[in-house]
Formats: C-alpha cells, sequence, structure tokens
C-alpha cells in the first residue's frame, strides 16, 4: 500500500460497530503497486500501480449481469469479518484482514483479485496516484449514486443531504451532469463554502427539517426535488428526503445506518407522486470502468478531488480520524 483513503465505514465498522466482533484491520480506499500475484490472476503483473475497491463473487447473477455491488456475498465479502486463518496473527491472536478484500490500513496485504483495478495503461505519475484512492469507495458512492443509480440530466433539481466524501463527489457529478440547480444541505455550515466552489448553487442549513423542507420546496419551484440524494443515514432523514422530493422524483439512498433501522414512509403520497426510492451501494458501479471514468473527470479539471483531502502520515492516524469527525477535513489520506 501507498496511501488509504478514510471513509465513515471505517469508523462505523470499528470498535463495537463491526457485524462480527473479531480482530480486523480496516481499510477500503488503497492505492498501491503489486508485489506478488497468485496463480489465478491475470489482469495485473507484478509492479503495476493499482486502486482497491469492494469485492465481489463474480459467479452470481448481480455479479453476471454487470452489478457487482449488488453481490450476494457482499456483506460476507467486505464487511462481515470471521475470516481468520493464519495470514494476520498478533500475539498469538487471528485477525481478519479482508476488510473490503483489501485491508489496507496494513502496509502489505493479500488483496483479493476483484478489488484490484489496474491503473497501469493510464500512466499516472506517483503523487497523482496517491490521491485516487477514495475513487475505490467514497468517491464512487457519490458520484456513482448521481450517475448512475440517479441517472442525472442537464437541468434536473437535484437536492444531496450531507456533505461528507460521498456528498462532496456527487456535487461534482450533478454539475458534471448539469443539475440546476444543486441543493447541498448540512449541519455543519464550515463546509458550505467549499460545497459552493465545487457546484452547489444553493446551500441550507440541516437540523429543523420543517425549515429544510421549506427551503427547498422554494428553490425547486414549489414541488420539491426531482433528483435527491441522502447520505446522512438513517431512517429520518429518507423519509424527510422522500417528502422533499417532487412527483416523479428519484431519490436515492447510500447512507449507512443501524441494523434496527426501518424506513418509513407515508404510501397514498408516495404512491400518487409516483415517486422513486432507491437503495444504493457502491454507486451502482463497476470500479474497473467507473473509477477510469472519475480519473477522466480529474484530469478535465471536472472532479477536483485535491479540494476535499489532505495528506497526513500513517503514524498521525489519529488526528485524520480526529479531523474528519470535527469536519475540518472532508477525506483524509493517509500516505504509509
Ligand atoms: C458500504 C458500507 C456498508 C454497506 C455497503 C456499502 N460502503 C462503504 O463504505
Ligand atoms: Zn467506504
Amino acid at each position: 500500500m501507498e496511501t488509504v483513503g478514510l471513509c465513515h465505514t471505517d469508523l462505523s465498522m470499528g470498535v463495537g460497530g463491526a457485524i462480527t466482533d473479531v480482530p480486523k484491520i480496516l481499510g477500503h480506499e488503497g492505492t498501491g503497486k503489486v508485489l506478488k500475484i497468485g496463480s489465478k490472476v491475470t489482469h495485473v503483473a507484478v509492479g503495476d500501480p493499482v486502486i482497491l475497491s469492494f469485492t465481489w463473487c463474480g459467479d452470481c447473477s448481480p455479479c453476471k449481469s454487470g452489478a457487482p455491488g449488488y453481490c450476494y456475498e457482499f456483506p460476507q465479502g467486505n464487511f462481515i469479518m470471521n475470516d481468520l486463518d493464519e495470514t494476520y496473527v498478533l500475539d498469538g491472536q487471528k485477525i481478519d484482514g479482508k476488510f473490503f478484500g483489501q485491508s489496507s490500513f496494513a502496509k502489505i496485504g493479500i488483496v483479493n483479485g476483484p478489488s484490484v483495478v489496474n491503473v497501469k495503461h493510464l500512466n499516472l505519475d506517483a503523487d497523482t496516484l496517491a490521491k485516487f484512492g477514495p475513487l475505490g469507495c467514497g468517491f464512487l458512492t457519490g458520484a456513482g449514486a448521481i450517475t448512475n443509480a440517479g441517472e442525472a440530466k442537464k437541468d434536473e433539481s437535484c437536492v444531496i443531504y450531507g456533505l461528507g466524501g460521498v456528498g462532496f463527489a456527487a456535487i461534482m457529478a450533478a454539475k458534471i451532469a448539469g443539475c440546476n440547480p444543486i441543493i447541498g444541505v448540512d449541519i455543519n455550515e464550515k463546509k458550505f463554502d467549499l460545497a459552493k466552489k465545487l457546484g452547489a448553487t444553493h446551500v441550507i442549513k440541516g437540523g429543523d427539517d420543517a425549515e429544510v423542507s421549506k427551503q427547498i420546496k422554494e428553490l425547486t419551484g414549489g414541488h420539491g426535488a426531482e433528483l435527491s440524494l441522502e447520505c446522512i443515514g438513517g431512517s429520518r432523514f429518507v423519509q424527510n428526503a422522500v417528502d422533499n422530493a417532487c412527483h416523479l422524483g428519484k431519490i436515492v439512498y447510500v447512507g449507512l445506518a443501524g441494523m434496527e433501522d426501518v424506513i418509513s414512509i407515508p404510501s397514498f403520497p408516495f404512491m400518487i407522486g409516483g415517486k422513486k426510492l432507491i437503495g444504493c451501494t457502491e454507486g451502482n458501479a463497476r470500479p474497473y470502468e467507473f473509477i477510469e471514468k472519475m480519473i477522466g473527470w480529474h484530469a478535465k479539471g471536472q472532479f477536483p478531488i485535491e479540494e476535499l483531502q489532505k495528506t497526513y502520515k500513517i503514524e498521525d492516524f489519529q488526528l485524520a480520524v480526529d479531523d474528519m469527525k470535527k469536519g475540518n477535513v472532508i477525506k483524509p489520506i493517509l500516505k504509509y
């Protein structure tokens, strides 16, 4: 591993947050170089520069249909951690090292083949590759939710709830698609200048749901948003997003909530409004295609991810976590 981005899922699935409570190595936005390959691996060679993403089985019907984010093995392969073998052992205790097929909070890892995206043909310099770890998860999730799941169209009104790495990538993707207005909602006003710089035409301070709803309706001609992305996580926010959507509106839900969380939506307005609530994992993206698409946007200056990032030495891991939690940095990049 050369760098790894920090994603909120690393925190929420850390101590006490994982479905199984075995010792584990987290990290799932790695970049690096291939040191060795297994006998069945054909898409990378020793020395190739790579970006790591989620893993999938390749055999089930969603995988075969080109939707690897909906792999039936996705939970088991990516975050239900109990794959204890002799690979990682600390003081006699076996440790799971296959988080999202990669566990990239370790300098050297054994990575699942499907998690590895080869970018050798793009001839990226080292400093550029170093920025690209979050293309494997956070940025793929936000940009893919808008582009793929939401099928964003020119002049569609777009509301993005929650301005973290996912939400900011979504703002940039909405701008690329030509959405208008693009409205960002967050409780932390410190993020608003950057949101506007990256493409938000309007920002709304969250917290008071009725006030948020009023402002969205005002900004969208009275009926609500055509495309919404909920990336805070939890039923309260999904329900509000559905409520703030116009007739025929699309609401894409990527937020991570507790396993006990239940979405409850007033059925009649949902039905007569023809609204579409779309669950979305990893931006409905095929990493081996969508990462290259985002790199193309970045090369054209349309996806300026460096605005969101700050690089930390791996030793300063805790500082990076604290800064992200406080909203001082949107996307920390840890450098080995
Ligand atoms: C994940 C989070 C857990 C459910 C699937 C998608 N995204 C990564 O951070
Ligand atoms: Zn993630």
